[in-house]
């Protein structure tokens, strides 16, 4: 099974993957975790990685389909993942669907984890990340909605999409994207 959870920033993606991975049995790949990585290694990767994700922007997508290449091709992948935060632009989209193709496998779905923007700003603030400043956050959102937010209509297409009201109890979101992949 092939899961993308897909969403605005601060909408609950890596927070929700990490408990779906656990009860499905599956692995689970955060770009963004995986970025936070290499910067703190300072890998060739997180050099690169370092300037974007500090300014809220895009990590290239180069860069980006290179880690999930490698990560894809781990023998832990074999039952399936969840992709948590990836793909974030249309030319991610397509990588995605040849990595894919290559490994024999196609999305199941994409569950889209909907929150108003009061909130979510309400919640990386709390949070306080290096990337979590207000300036910060506005630039991820006006990113988001310029270069993430089109792939809806992408994977509404494909019919593989389902969305998710992501506001309430951690529990009570996972609930909710448990009874979408269910249905
Ligand atoms: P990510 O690590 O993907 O982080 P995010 O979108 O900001 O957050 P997420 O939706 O996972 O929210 P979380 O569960 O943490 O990206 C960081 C950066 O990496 C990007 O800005 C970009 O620079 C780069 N990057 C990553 N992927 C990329 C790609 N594919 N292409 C290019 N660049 C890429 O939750 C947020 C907070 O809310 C937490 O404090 C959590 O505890 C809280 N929370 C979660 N659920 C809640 C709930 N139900 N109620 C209350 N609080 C909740």
């Amino acid at each position: 099974m092939v899961i993308v959870l897909f969403g605005a920033p601060g909408v609950g993606k890596g927070t929700q993957a990490e408990i779906l991975a656990e009860k499905l049995g599956i692995a689970h790949l955060s770009t963004g975790a995986a970025f936070r990585s290499a910067i703190q290694r300072a890998t060739p990767i997180g050099l690169v990685a370092k300037e974007y994700v500090e300014r809220g922007g895009l990590v290239p997508d180069d860069v980006v389909a290179k880690v999930v290449e490698e990560a894809l091709a781990g023998s832990d992948f074999e039952r399936g993942c969840i992709l948590d935060g990836f793909p974030r632009t249309r030319a991610q989209a397509e990588a995605l669907e040849t990595m894919l193709q290559q490994l024999g496998r196609s999305i199941d779905r994409v569950v889209n984890i909907d929150v108003d923007d009061a909130t979510i700003v309400a919640r990386l603030l709390q949070r306080g990340r290096s990337d979590d400043r207000e300036d910060v956050i506005q630039h991820r959102l006006d990113v988001y909605n310029a270069e993430t937010a089109p792939l809806l209509d992408f994977y509404g297409s494909h019919g593989i999409l389902v969305s998710v009201h992501g506001v309430g109890s951690v529990d009570e979101v996972n609930q909710r994207i448990l009874d979408v992949l269910r249905s």
